[in-house]
Order: C-alpha cells, then structure tokens, then sequence
C-alpha cells in the first residue's frame, strides 16, 4: 500500500531551513552577539513565509542545548569558541529542525569534522535500518572512531504538526527496545559528540529560557489567562521565549507571568543543558522523512 504524500508544507518548511542554514554559519563570528543571530535567524525565516518552530538556541562551548538569550544580553561570540545555533521552522505547523557547529578555534576542527561525520554515517545508516537503536550504534560507532563521546541523554526525535517532538527518539548510542521509524516518519537525527575525557551526558541548570504551553486550559486569573491565550493563538503548544513578548508585556512582567504558569502547570519549561563536568559539545542536525522511496533529507 502506497502511503499518501507527505504534506507539502514539511517540504516548504525544509527548504527554508536549508536556505538559512548557510546565513546562519556565515553569521556566527567573533564579536557578533547572541542576539544578532537570533534576530537574523527569525527575519530571514519570516522573510521566506515560514515561522520559527522554537525559540533559536544558542550553545557556546559546553552550554549544549535549550539556551535562548534574552533581551539586553550583550554576550558575543569569541575567537575560541564552539558555537551550535539550534533552530526550526514551521509552516502551516508543519515543522522541520537543524543545526549546525562553528568554530574559529583550530582545536575543535576535529570535533566538528566528527560530528558531521557520525550525522552522515546516521542518514546512510537510516537509510537501510529503521531500528532506531541502529543508528545510535552507528553514531556511536563513528564518534569513537576519532577519540569522541556522545552525549547519551539528548536524542534525535520525529517531528509532527505542532510537535518538535513527536513521540519517538533517534539515540546517540545503541539502545535495545526503542519505537523503530515507519514510512510516513518525519524525524531529526542530530549527533552530539564531546571529548573522549568528558563525561558524555547533559544536566539541567537553574537558567530556563524556553516554555511551552502544555495545553489550553484556563487558570480563572484573567491576566495568566490572555497571556497564555495569546500564546496559544501564536504558538499552540510549540515552545517559545519571555522576550517574544517583552515589547507587549514588558521583560519582568513577562517573567512574572510565565513562572506563575509554569507552577500552575500550564507551561512546560526547558532549562538550558549543559555537558555535565564542562567540556565542549558539537552538534549537526538534519531532519528527514522516510517515504516509500526511502529517506528524504528535507533540510
Ligand atoms: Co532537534
């Protein structure tokens, strides 16, 4: 039985990853801010009709995931570092996710070599397996192959409308007894590798800048209330950050109101993660989907 098309949208939204990818890697440069490329990201997604899918994140060094600068931070890359921008787009809530490494830092030339590498041997693996702990081993694999970890407790994930994680996940090792990928999966493989001394896995730290509503429900207080409502209307339940409505509801305002709904249980929050004794992280992403034809890189 042939499987209906994938939406058309998935492959919009794909496209426009694929076109800002590049601006984003020329983008990142000592001395630019945080900010700068995050305001980049989102004019040259917008430009295109596409929304973003969540919040860009900014991980410097050992900082891997889920960071997003907020207003008045004057943070800017320096010359040694490992940058990864993280970011997605959706269209129509149809969503597609990446992210690439740069370096101006000789010493991370290998991690980052690396880690393309472990993301390409993923995508040709998929591409034969669909045992999802398969292309953990071979990421895995590859990734000891030059000296490095992976990070083990930060996996690919499919992707569904509204959803930037839809249920299943693509590990960074081998795992027995994961969903394996069916036809019709949209999914995003994305290798973290770390240095083979690191201790190879993410903890959470008190900063949270990314929330997402975890569903429309009302609290009775009117001001959570068209707070959260306007989220809704925006974002559904794709994640977002305080300084998208900093200009509408002031910074600590917003602050205010998105920790009151956090401790109601209306908002999720994501804390940013960092590698767990320090080391720096590289990370290269790409989403896909898996048709009747095969994989399809969309991104
Ligand atoms: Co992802």
């Amino acid at each position: 039985m042939n499987l209906p098309p994938i939406p058309e949208q998935y492959r919009t939204s794909g496209r426009i990853v694929g076109e800002v990818k590049p601006l984003v890697q020329a983008a990142v440069k000592p001395g630019v801010t945080f900010l700068e490329v995050c305001d980049l990201v989102r004019a040259e997604v917008e430009s295109r009709g596409g929304r973003l899918a969540f919040p860009t994140g900014i991980g410097v060094n050992q900082v891997t995931a889920h960071y997003a600068p907020q207003d008045g931070n004057e943070s800017v890359f320096k010359e040694d570092d490992l940058v990864k921008v993280d970011f997605g787009v959706h269209v129509d809530g149809y969503v597609t996710d990446t992210s690439v490494s740069v370096t101006y830092n000789p010493d991370y030339n290998l991690l980052l070599e690396a880690t393309q590498k472990a993301l390409e041997t993923a995508i040709s693996t998929a591409r034969k397996e669909t045992r999802t702990g398969e292309i953990g081993r071979a990421i895995h694999r590859e990734a000891a192959r030059f000296g490095f970890k992976t990070i083990e407790n930060l996996t690919g994930h499919t992707v569904d409308r509204y959803a930037v994680h839809a249920g299943k996940s693509i590990p960074n090792l081998y795992m027995p007894g994961m969903q394996n990928l069916k036809k019709g999966d949209i999914f995003a493989i994305e290798p973290f590798l770390t240095l083979g001394s690191a201790a190879g896995y993410v903890v959470d730290t008190p900063s949270v800048t990314i929330f997402s509503l975890v569903a429309r429900k009302k609290t009775g207080v009117a001001e959570l209330d068209s707070f959260a409502e306007i989220v809704w209307g925006e974002r559904k339940t794709l994640p977002f950050t305080p300084r998208w409505y900093a200009g509408e509801f002031g910074r600590e305002r917003v602050q205010e109101l998105v920790k009151r709904l956090v401790a109601k249980k209306i908002l999720r929050a994501y804390p940013t993660l960092v590698e767990a004794s320090g080391s720096p992280v590289a990370q290269f992403e790409h989403t896909m989907a898996l048709e009747d034809g095969g994989i399809v890189v969309l991104t």
